[in-house]
């Protein structure tokens, strides 16, 4: 049986057309690489600290033959929000929900073809964008960014290991060549000529537990996620937009009402918020981001201390009246 072809029919029909296949294999070749980041301390929160277990697909399959990446659209409009905004890639439903839904269906039809399967989205330590450059789905730009020709950058990854062996594909030669416009975008210079520090991206600032008053007026408007170095992309400027409809844009995500975000109840939050992409991270994270744009904008504090509940999100409210020395 042609199984190349049989899995990309069968991803056709889900709509699915941004598919690569590669050998699966030891990545030894990212091994100092790794740790060398480490070494550096640039190793970011949400990264796996095991070395090995980032470059062994093995330990997850041991039979591993093939291993399947797809690129998941997510774009659905470029119409401005508002002065307060979500990143684009957490508007709509959740995408680690979303991409395990499709790659279910896959491994399943896999398993129809007498093959085993396993899939996985984010939450694994493999490296992703690599292995999505390995299979010839795009290439890496100065911005880390995994660039598909049809989407841009604008895509999950998502990735099945299975034990088929099956005829793998070319990584493709583009490079970003002399444009640098998201190393001049970047807010933070995470992303440099140096290299690239994720600790200091604001993506990454806008997600932490804690934030330094130093960031407070790098936010910018961002409650969660930044885009700068994709919006500016010029790989970005005439893209496809997204044929995944769970992505579609909540109308909450898109014209942000900060006063109810920040009196939202457990239950509507849960409702609303939580199944999002920027969900997981819970309610007094976008709470605490809301209320340092509201006084960072506005260089006052229109609230009314009363109406915070949560200890942690009144912190930060005293800490910005202190920062802003009313
Ligand atoms: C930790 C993490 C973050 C951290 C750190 C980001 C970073 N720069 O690495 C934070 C919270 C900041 C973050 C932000 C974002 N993230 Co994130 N994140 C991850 C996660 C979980 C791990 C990434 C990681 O290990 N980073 C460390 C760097 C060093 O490794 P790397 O990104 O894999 O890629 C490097 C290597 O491949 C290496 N490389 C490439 N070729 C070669 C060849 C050789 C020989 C060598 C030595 C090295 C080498 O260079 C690459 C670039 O530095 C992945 C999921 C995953 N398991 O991969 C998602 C992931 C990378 N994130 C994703 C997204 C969507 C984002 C954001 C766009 C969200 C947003 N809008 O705010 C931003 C983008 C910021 C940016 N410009 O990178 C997508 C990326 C999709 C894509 N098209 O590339 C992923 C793949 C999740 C997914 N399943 O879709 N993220």
């Amino acid at each position: 049986m042609n199984y190349k072809q049989n899995i990309m029919d069968f991803c056709k029909g889900l709509g699915l057309d941004t598919i690569g296949f590669c050998k699966c294999r030891r990545f030894d070749e990212l091994k100092c690489f790794f740790e060398e980041r480490k070494h550096k301390a640039l190793e970011n929160e949400f990264e796996e600290k095991d070395v090995e277990k980032r470059i062994n697909p093995f330990i997850h399959m041991e039979q591993g033959r093939t291993i399947i990446s797809f690129a998941f659209p997510y774009l659905h409009d470029v119409e401005k929000s508002s002065d307060f905004y979500f990143s684009k890639y957490t508007r709509g439903r959740d995408y680690h929900i979303v991409v395990s839904n499709y790659l279910k269906m896959v491994c399943n039809h896999i398993e129809t073809m007498g093959g085993k399967a396993i899939y996985f989205v984010d939450s694994n330590p493999l490296p992703e964008r690599y292995i999505a450059y390995l299979c010839g789905i795009g290439f890496i730009g100065k911005n880390n960014m995994l660039i598909t020709e049809k989407y841009g950058s604008y895509v999950f990854l998502g990735e099945i290991i299975t034990d088929l062996e099956i005829e793998i594909d070319k990584p493709i030669e583009q490079k970003c060549g002399e444009c640098s416009l998201c190393l001049k975008e970047c807010p933070t210079k995470a992303i440099n000529k140096g290299g690239s520090c994720p600790n200091v991206c604001l993506s990454y600032i806008t997600q932490r537990k804690h934030i330094e008053d130093v960031w407070f007026d790098k936010l910018g408007g961002r409650i969660f996620g930044c885009d700068s170095c994709q919006d500016t992309c010029p790989f970005n400027m005439r893209v496809k937009l997204s044929n995944i409809e769970e992505f579609i844009p909540y109308e909450h995500m898109k014209d942000v009402n900060s006063k109810e975000l920040l009196n939202i109840d457990n239950n509507i939050f849960k409702e609303k918020y939580s199944v999002t992409s920027c969900g997981w991270r819970g309610k007094n994270i976008l709470q605490r981001n809301i209320l340092i744009n509201e006084a960072l904008l506005n260089k006052t504090l229109d609230i009314d201390e009363k109406t915070i509940n949560s200890p942690y999100v009144k912190d930060y409210y005293h800490r910005l009246l202190k920062a802003l020395q009313l």
